[in-house]
């Protein structure tokens, strides 16, 4: 029996454009990081952002194949880079929430037989009886939210059963699309996973269950009894219960990795695969939040969550069951115009570098002279318009800003409608609050100053910026006492601490309150602009 300190956890995380993975030790130590980037290392399936956006610009899907060939690269990776298998005790991971995997049937029965001799991409060639798995950039469903929201009662009773009014991209939408569109490959399915899920079901070889975090990101599960609504199943196609399967907790052990994992990389039989979950519910483990806290993850999409107790769900954003706590609930709101639309701006106005970006954003004083910027590359989802929207200090529209005004504009912009948003879903900053910043873009320091600064607040990050990664680790090792009674933040007390990242400017207070409310006048006009 390995001691302690020789066990590894492992946490993998299927994001929009690459896969990752992170192994930490016993005393919860980072030991491992590898990637594999979807466009750059997986060329052939010729992916923009890991994704494929077509002609009508509202479908976005990825391959399913793309992400099985990603865990075959990355498993190859680790075992060149002399990474031990022998000794991962548990592990477990996150996906893009939202994005759906349609198992053709028969794919159960591959799945239980794996061939260690080959690579899942060639073993699984024939799964799935759709290739392009919708994610969560796609917007095409509007008429299948239309229906659900009437054959429940409205967009309110909606959100008092699942946590969320009914959104594009959430599964249970994307699911009654393709019902209607391709019924054939519909009526092929056998089994219908989340990328969590399915990615949980390749290392288990065998259909994985839904967790409850994830799961409250379709539209279809009753996030207070954490079972599927047969309401909304009905209104969404038929015999979808059956190919959907029992949700379970976030914190189940579903059981061993597969007899495939042991014989071709050599992990333990008894390695345990717990359920794996969003990578947002992912983040809120890989970050420790804390009630009270606020964090704001910054990768390809821009996400705020909160820990809450009493959820109170509104039209507007999202809540979740939590994924470390049965008895909590996490609050989302996410905002597709992020990473994207500041590395569009960043080759627009500062030459493609974020050094340049970054003197931009410190050249210009906080409050940006009055300016304010509003830009929605494609339809945001909170609030959910579209179009760049630019006011001068009297409050007119006006049609361009310098270079370092509008990077300035964009940043404030991104940050003012994270608080006015937040602060709807009932968040408050108190003494004490502390706003915890994640993703790609939290290593940038001028950033995390507007955010510090817009929010009144210091900013902690985490060392490993893929905290969903990282989280995903953390719940590995979890799972293993979760059923002992051990909560979380025992299990994961000795994790190494957030980093103080900075503090508010003074006198952000007095410029940023009263452009707060500024903001969220302007964000009203513009909404009532886009129903004229
Ligand atoms: P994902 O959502 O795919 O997990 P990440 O959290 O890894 O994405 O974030 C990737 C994004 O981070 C990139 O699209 C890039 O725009 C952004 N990023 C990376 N470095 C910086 C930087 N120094 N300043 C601002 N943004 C950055
Ligand atoms: C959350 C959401 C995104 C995805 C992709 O609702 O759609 O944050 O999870 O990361």
């Amino acid at each position: 029996m390995a001691a302690l300190t020789d066990s590894c956890y492992l946490g993998f995380d299927f994001s929009t454009q690459q896969l990752k993975v992170v192994a930490i030790d016993g005393d919860l130590q980072v030991t491992h990081q590898s990637n594999v980037q979807f466009d750059i290392e997986l060329p052939e399936f010729k992916t923009q952002g890991g994704v494929h956006i077509h002609e009508d610009k509202l479908t976005v899907t990825s391959p399913v194949h793309m992400w099985v060939k990603a865990l075959d690269l990355i498993l190859e990776k680790m075992k060149r880079a002399g990474f031990d298998f022998s000794r991962v005790k548990a592990l477990s991971g996150s996906g893009q929430q939202h994005g759906s995997v349609y198992w053709r049937k028969g794919a159960r029965q591959l799945l239980q037989h794996l061939d260690p001799e080959k690579n899942l991409h060639s073993l699984l060639q024939d799964s799935f009886s759709i290739h392009n798995s919708p994610v969560w950039m796609d917007s095409s469903s509007s008429e299948q939210c239309q229906c659900l929201e009437s054959a429940v009662g409205g967009a309110h009773h909606l959100a008092d059963i699942t946590g969320s009014r009914a959104y594009e991209r959430f599964t249970g939408n994307q699911i009654a699309k393709i019902h209607k569109s391709q019924p054939d490959k519909y009526n092929e399915t056998e089994r219908i996973s989340l990328v969590s899920s399915f990615a949980a079901s390749l290392f288990l070889g065998d259909y994985a269950a839904i967790d409850y975090s994830d799961g409250s990101g379709m539209n279809l599960m009753n996030i207070f009894t954490k079972q599927w609504s047969q309401q909304c199943l009905q209104a969404t196609a038929p015999q979808l219960e059956e190919k959907l399967g029992d949700p379970a907790p976030s914190t189940a052990v579903l059981g061993s990795v597969s007899h495939y994992f042991v014989k071709r990389f050599g992990f333990p039989e008894v390695c345990k695969v717990v359920a794996f979950t969003g990578d947002n519910p992912g983040s809120l483990a890989g970050m420790r939040l804390q009630e009270g806290d606020i964090a704001v993850s910054l990768g390809t999409s821009d996400t705020v969550f909160l820990w809450i107790k009493e959820p109170r769900p509104t039209v507007e954003g999202h809540i979740f069951c939590n994924p470390v706590d049965g008895l909590s609930y996490m609050a989302l709101i996410c905002y597709k115009n992020g990473s994207l639309t500041r590395e569009r701006i960043r080759n627009e106005c500062a030459g493609g570098s974020w050094e340049g970006f970054s003197r931009a954003l410190r050249s210009v004083p906080m409050g940006n002279n009055g300016n304010i910027g509003i830009y929605f590359d494609t339809k945001e989802i909170t609030p959910p318009a579209v179009g760049i929207y630019r006011f001068n200090q009297y409050l007119q529209k006006v049609t361009t800003f310098t270079q370092e005004v509008e990077i300035r504009a964009l940043v404030e912009g991104q940050f003012l409608a994270k608080r006015v948003h937040a602060q709807k879903l009932g968040y408050k900053i108190i003494p004490g609050t502390r706003v915890l910043a994640t993703g790609g873009a939290s290593s940038n320091k001028d950033i995390l100053q507007v955010l510090s600064d817009v929010f009144n607040a210091p900013v902690y990050t985490i060392d490993v910026a893929n905290s969903a990664c990282l989280g995903s680790a953390y719940r590995a090792m979890h799972g293993l006492v979760a059923g002992m009674g051990v909560s979380f933040s025992e299990a994961v007390r000795k994790a190494p601490g957030a980093q103080l990242a900075t503090t508010p400017s003074p006198g952000a207070e007095e410029v940023y309150g009263p452009l707060l409310m500024k903001y969220a006048e302007l964000e009203k006009e513009v909404l009532k602009d886009m129903k004229q």
